[in-house]
This record gives structure tokens, sequence and C-alpha cells, in this order.
């Protein structure tokens, strides 16, 4: 098997040169990549060659560490974290595995010394894009964290050959291009084509006698598709630790398609061998709202199976028989995405392994956990019961039989409350029958987390209250952190060198809390000149980015005042835009006044098929045609929308922002992560008590955070008492004349019929609010206005922000599932 070999011992020679550290070590590995791999020499190569070769000599490196990992693991028979995510979003690799391999500095010199470029090298990685937004990146991040804090875990999920698609901009509307992020290879993967499993589906189930004349169950698929496992290296920062990125690739199965169905039948094989690699073809590209979609359901159904088969021989290879799994594995299931693992690990427990359904359960429920990322009803994963039988006809029979087990506690519980049992049940009765994927998920788990404080209040008293007052101390907080090594160190180099100067080391890198010894630097005026030094040269940075992909020239003096996420209505771009639009207009009406300059800068993906998000975009660019080219306006105010707004990308605008914008309605960001990874880089936020925005400000000390808006419990209030977005048009002139001026046509050519579904939906509906929050969001930004011209006090609060944020290192989240929720060990792997 791959990973138990032990590597040939090394020569010396060969160690130094091939896989050593040493400046000439890695020129020397370089140019052997260069040639032996991609074929070339420096005079000929390309850039992307170049790249590959850089990867390839920083993979090498990595190689070793991932062996010994491998090695000490099985050993050890080390508890391992199985991270099930339907998305992960790790970033381009290179420059973040340098700096894990504490190389950065002999990489560059070593670069330069062959007289290459090496940002433009690191530039020319494809982002792999698998994942939507904050979910499949926490994935990431946290994958990081397991890594650094020497955890052994596998994240286990699905090799989309097409990620989350790529955004351009035409005409101010977002057309979707396929994303093509394995088509000049991928040198951080290593094929495992033994590392196979077959996954079913379809067909019919019957009961047979076993040799002891026990009934067992039989599945007869109708469908055979393998899965093969690609594996990346995962090196945590600063240590010998490698985990395990897994993600599977569909095949079609030779021993059914091509015999068993096909014999003779040579296209219709070839037809079956193209319909099995579609699962595995694309990602979803929804963001919350659920599509329903079959293929979806194979998807999901088929990184499970094949995660827990490979969990299964893993258990054999180290520890031996199944009666120990739940103390071998711990499994996270990140959303209820993955959620059928649970009925996919009774069916093999049982139907494979000849457990009986006692045995299998106690097993079953003491490994999973769940993590509950959204309280969006529209998010919440149901299948209708036909589609699921249709594709999983076992799993059926297994979740009415979990179902049946759980509703029996319940009744006896809850003696004649049989509101409460249709409420609680994992079969939806009411219309089509559907099966609930988050009641299975709780049902089948010892823990539910949600992702930020009120998140997991909200969890206990709202989503799941039922099941919380069933099994209270099944309910968990994790507030959601994010990796500094990305986010900080790779993202904004000249940051961290003023931090590890000013603190006297980098220990912060790895212990985030650390960054608490800026605090006594924050009044000190050397500090203050370096740290607005380095908040201009990154916005210098993004302004020429920016000027080179759209046009737009922005002035770095200006507040740079950016919201960068998915497009959605509940996160409020266009209560952002209102803002605008009233700064527009002031400017307008009295075009001498003494306003401070600002860049608005937005990015972020609508889901394709989500119009009202795609009007968004369209707005956004259409307010900043006309702002950005009306001379009277003469570049006081600035609108720029970035487009493919993504991981890559997204490093150019942590560091350059000076204000954050987290301002969805409360009650409805479940945690956010981009407000973490902006207040890291020293911006300040604008936001509402919503998700860890409410613990930001707790450890920011709410007078360097600008709060405003309603807050959750107001919120529903609000709702309960009825809500009239139209009173608050009526009595507010100035909202009154923002909302009219996008009808006016003023925006869109004349057209004052283009933007109506959103103004007729801001008026009449508003289910988020934005009416409602305009005011105090007005008053807020003249504030944030206020606060920017006091230089001195600004750049005080950017120090403090940055000084506070410890909490939301993920290291300090993983060491929460680790002592609260999974129960692992730390397992180091020397240098
Ligand atoms: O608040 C974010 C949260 O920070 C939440 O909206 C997001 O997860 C982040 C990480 O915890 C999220 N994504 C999804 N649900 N919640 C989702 C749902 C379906 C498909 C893809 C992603």
């Amino acid at each position: 098997m791959s990973m138990a070999q032990s590597p040939e011992p090394l020569d010396v020679d060969r160690e130094r040169t091939r896989t050593g550290m040493s400046k000439t070590a890695l020129k020397q590995g370089f140019l052997d990549n260069l040639f032996y791999i991609q074929g070339r020499f420096r005079e000929v190569a390309t850039p992307h060659d170049l790249y590959m070769a850089a990867a390839y000599t920083t993979r090498d490196r990595i190689l070793e560490r991932w062996i010994k990992s491998a090695q000490r693991y099985k050993t050890n028979q080390s508890r391992t974290v199985c991270y099930l995510s339907a998305e992960f979003l790790p970033g381009p690799h290179l420059a973040n595995n340098l700096v894990n391999l504490g190389i950065v500095e002999t990489a560059t010199e070593a670069a330069h010394e062959l007289g290459l470029d090496f940002d433009a090298i690191i530039a020319e990685e494809a982002e792999p894009g698998l994942g939507n937004g904050g979910l499949g990146r926490l994935a990431a991040c946290f994958m990081d964290s397991l890594s650094t804090l020497q955890i052994p875990s596998i994240g286990y999920g699905i090799r989309y050959e097409f990620g989350i698609f790529d955004q351009t901009i035409e005409d101010g509307w977002q057309v979707e291009k396929s994303d093509n992020w394995l088509r000049n290879g991928n040198p951080w993967e290593i094929p495992r084509p033994k590392i196979r499993f077959p996954v079913l589906y379809g067909g019919y189930t019957e009961q047979y006698r076993d040799h002891d004349g026990r009934s067992r169950t039989r599945w007869v698929p109708a469908q055979i598709i393998d899965g093969v496992a690609y594996d990346t290296p995962i090196l945590g920062y600063g240590v010998g630790n490698v985990n395990l990125l897994r993600l599977w690739k569909a095949e079609a199965s030779e021993s059914f398609d091509f015999q068993a169905f096909n014999v003779g039948d040579y296209y219709g094989a070839v037809h079956a061998k193209i319909e099995a690699e579609t699962i595995s073809k694309v990602l979803y590209p929804n963001d919350e709202p659920e599509a329903g979609k079959e293929l979806r359901l194979k998807q999901q159904f088929f990184f499970v199976s094949c995660s827990i088969q490979d969990m299964i021989r893993l258990q054999f290879n180290t520890v031996g028989p199944l009666d120990s799994f739940a103390e071998k594995f711990v499994i996270q299931l990140n959303d209820t995405h993955p959620s059928l693992a649970i009925a996919e690990l009774m069916r093999l427990l049982m139907d494979e392994h000849d457990m009986d359904w006692d045995r299998a359960w106690d097993i079953t429920h003491r490994v999973f956990c769940y993590t509950n990322h959204t309280l969006l009803p529209e998010a919440l994963e149901t299948w209708s019961v036909s589609l699921f039988e249709r594709l999983l006809p076992r799993h059926l029979e297994i979740v009415y039989e979990i179902n049946r087990h759980f509703l029996d506690e319940v009744r006896v519980h809850f003696l004649g409350d049989e509101d409460r049992v249709r409420r609680m049940s994992l079969i939806a009765e009411d219309g089509e029958r559907r099966v609930r994927m988050a009641n299975l998920a709780v049902v089948g788990s010892r823990a539910v987390n949600g992702v930020a404080a009120l998140h997991s209040e909200l969890v206990k008293t709202t989503l799941f209250k039922d099941f919380h007052d069933f099994w209270p101390d099944r309910f968990h907080n994790v507030t959601n952190g994010v990796t500094p090594r990305r986010f900080m160190v790779v993202a904004n180099p000249r940051l961290s060198r003023l931090i590890s100067e000013t603190c006297g080391s980098d220990d912060w890198i790895r212990d985030l809390d650390r960054l608490r010894d800026l605090e006594a630097h924050a009044m000190d005026s050397g500090l203050h000149e370096r740290w607005h030094e380095v908040k201009i040269a990154a916005k210098r940075d993004l302004a020429a980015w920016l000027k080179h992909r759209t046009g737009v020239l922005l002035d770095p003096e200006a507040i740079f005042d950016v919201q960068a996420k998915r497009i959605h209505e509940y996160k409020r771009q266009h209560l952002n835009l209102l803002h605008i639009i009233r700064c527009y207009q002031r400017l307008k009406q009295s075009p001498n006044q003494d306003m401070v300059p600002r860049a608005f800068i937005f990015g972020g993906k609508a889901a394709p098929g989500y119009f009202m998000a795609k009007l968004i975009i369209k707005l956004i660019n259409a307010v900043a045609e006309v702002i950005n080219n009306d001379p009277q306006i003469n570049g006081f105010i600035r609108v720029v929308f970035m487009p493919d707004f993504n991981v890559k990308n997204g490093q150019h605008l942590y560091p350059a922002a000076n204000l954050s914008e987290q301002i969805s309605l409360a009650g409805k960001e479940a945690s956010g992560t981009g407000n973490m990874k902006f207040s890291m880089n020293g911006a300040l936020t604008i936001g509402t008590l919503d998700g860890a925005n409410v613990e930001i400000r707790e450890e920011v000390g709410k007078e360097n955070f600008f709060l405003f808006g309603m807050s959750a419990e107001e919120v529903s209030q609000r709702q309960r008492e009825g809500y009239h977005p139209w009173e608050h048009y009526a009595k507010d002139a100035e909202l009154k004349s923002d909302i009219d001026l996008i009808n006016s046509g003023l925006f869109s050519h004349g057209d004052t019929q283009l933007f109506r579904p959103l103004t007729d939906r801001l008026v009449n509906q508003d289910p988020f609010m934005v009416l409602a929050d305009y005011r105090a969001y007005i008053a807020c930004q003249d504030h944030v206005a206020e606060a920017y011209r006091d230089h001195r006090h600004w750049t005080r609060m950017s120090i403090l922000n940055v000084a506070r944020m410890g909490k939301f290192s993920s290291d300090r989240a993983i060491r929460e599932y680790a002592e609260h929720i999974w129960r692992t060990e730390p397992h180091p792997i020397d240098l």
C-alpha cells in the first residue's frame, strides 16, 4: 500500500541536493524538476513551467514528513479526526507551503539568484475552487490548524473537475465561465489508483437467510461507480506533521458496467463511463438555497460512501476489529451535506460486517458529530422520499428504522405530545414526504454545534428547540476561526514583518493570542507611522491590481470601504449601495462640502440562478459607472466591483481594507469569517450584532467597532408585530429619494424598469429589513467618516483590532473541538 512502505534510506548527498532546505539544494531541486518533470531548460521555460518546477520542489520537501506522519500515526494507532465536507477551498498551495516549511526567504533568494520573478511564479497557480464560500474555506482553515496542532486527521471530499465558476463582468452583469482548474495539471495531488471503492446506486433490496439462518438484507444495485482517491498533503506550520486531504474522483467500474452490463456493447460501455464520471464533474454553485437535484444527492452519497469504506479499511489495517471504530475515529459532518454517512455506516456495519442493529447504532452515534452552518429555512436540506428511495433504497429503510427507534424514545419522554413527534420526525409528512437531513444529523450524532455564540443559541432556541429539550447536553458552540498563516503571513507579509518586529518574535503565528503584545505599542508614534505605511502600500498594490483589471483608479488616501462575500439579500449589499447613493446625492447637492474621500469596493459571486443577487451586481456596476464618470464628483468617491472574488484574489483585498462591511440582518449570518480576516489585517468593522461580529466586538472593545442596527431579538419582535417597509419609505425623505433615484433610470440609461424588481421588493416585502436599518446605517457611516479624519486615533483602533484578534484563529477553534467534542490528542512528528 502506498503510504505504509518505508522510504529508501537517503544518502547524505541526495538529501542535500534533492530535498534539502539550503538555497543550493532548492536551486538544484528546482532545475532538476524543471528538466526531469517539465522537460524544459531555463531558457525556454514558460511561466507555467517555472511554477510547476517550484511546486514540485516544494512538494518534494513535504513528502518525507508526509511518509513519516503516516507511519507514526499507524504505529501509534492514533485517534483520527475525519472531516467530511462537500467543499474545500484551500487557495493556492505554493506560498502557503513555503510559509509552513519556513523557507520563504531562502526560496525567494534562490529564485532571485536564478534570475526569476518569484511573485510572478506564485501568481501562476490556479485557484482550487472546490467550494462556494465560507463553509468550504472554513474546512481548509481547519485542515491547516489540525496539522499545525499535530492532530491526526483526514479531510474527505470530492475532487470536482470543475469548481466554482469563474466570474467575469460583462456590461455590468455577472457572466459565469467554467473553471477548468485541472487543465494544466495539479502538482499537489497524488493519485492513488489502488485506493478505490465501489459506490452503489438504485435497484432494490431483498431478504435472505445467512449461513446461521439469520434474516439479512441484501441491496441489489442498478449502478456501481468507483471512487478513486487523490491525496493532497496538508503540512502544518513549523511542524513535521502532514495530514491528508483525500478527494474522491468518480470513475466507471470495470467490473460492473463493462462486463455485466455491456458485453459486446462498446459504445454503451463508453457511455456508462462518461455517465459515471459526471458524478464528480462539477460543484453545485448554490450557497444556501437548496437545489434539490438528483446529481447532488448522488454526489453526497458518492463521497460519503467512499470515505466510510476507507475508514473501515484503515481500521482493519491498524487497530483491527470494528468494535473500537468509534475510539479510532471521530467523524465531523460539515453541515448536513455528508449526513448520509450515518445511514451508510449503519448499512456497512450490518449488511457487510454482520453486526446487529444495536451494536451498529452504538458505534454510529458515538462516532459522528455535526456542525450546523445556517438557519435559513431555504438552506435546510430535505430530499423527497421518492428520489431517496429510487437512488438509495437500503438507506431509506435504515432511515425509517432509525426514525422508529428515535420516535419511540420521544413518545416515552413526551407522553401524548404527537405534535412534537411530528416536528422531530426524520420524515416531513406535510405535503410531499421528505427526509429531513438536519434531523438525521442531530439524531445520529453525539455532539451538535453552531459556529458562533449567537448562532449556537439560536440553534438551541429555534431550529433545534425540540431536540435541545430532549438532549440538552448534545449542543455546543465552537466559534469559527481562520488561519493566520494564510490570511496574515501569506496575504500580508508587510504587516506580518511589522508585527514580528514590534513584538520581538514571530510566535504569534502559531499562538495568535500573542498579538496582545502589540497593545503596549498602540500609542507609539513610530509604530503608527509604519503601520500607516504598511496599509498605504497594500492600498497602492490593490489600486494597481484593480486598475489593471477594471480600469477604475482608486485614490490610496481614500477610505477603502470593502464588502467581499457571496452576494445575497441577507448580506445586504444593497444597504451598502443605498449609502453610496446617499453620499452621491450629498455631493451633488453641495459639491464643495468637506467629505472624506472613499473607495467603495465590492467582491463576490451570485449563485447563477439567483436573479435578485445578479441584479444587485448589475446595480453596483451601474452606480459605479455613473459615479466614476461624473466630473462633478471628481474622484471623491469611487465604486469598483472586483471580478472573481476567491481565496487568491481575496489576498489582495484583506490587507488593503480600512473598513470591513459586515452588515447582514441580525440573526441571519451564522458566523461569517471574512469579518475576522479583515479585522486581522487592521480594518475596522462596521457591522450589526450578527454571527461572530458580536464576539469580535466583545474582543476588540465596543469603542473600536462601528455598531448599528437592530439586534436579533428586535428583528424577531418587529417580525412578530408585522413589518411594513413602505412606512420607512414614506417617512424618510432621504431614503425615498435614494430609492427613487434608482427608479429614475439615472443608473440604467433611462430605463426605469431595470431595477424595479429590486426596489419593489425593498419597498413592499424587504425580507431582510434593509429599510428598517437604513437610518442607523447612514448615521453610523457618518461616524466612520468623522473617525477617519483623526488619523492617529484611527491607526490606534486599527492596531487594537489586530492585537485583540487572538480568539479568531482557527487554532483556537480546533483546540475547542479537540478538547470538548473530539477528545483527541496531538501526535507530534519531530522535524
Ligand atoms: O455564516 C457563514 C459561516 O461563516 C455561513 O453562511 C456559511 O458557513 C460559514 C462557515 O461556518 C454557510 N454556507 C452554507 N451554509 N452556511 C452552505 C450551504 C449550502 C451549500 C453551500 C454552503
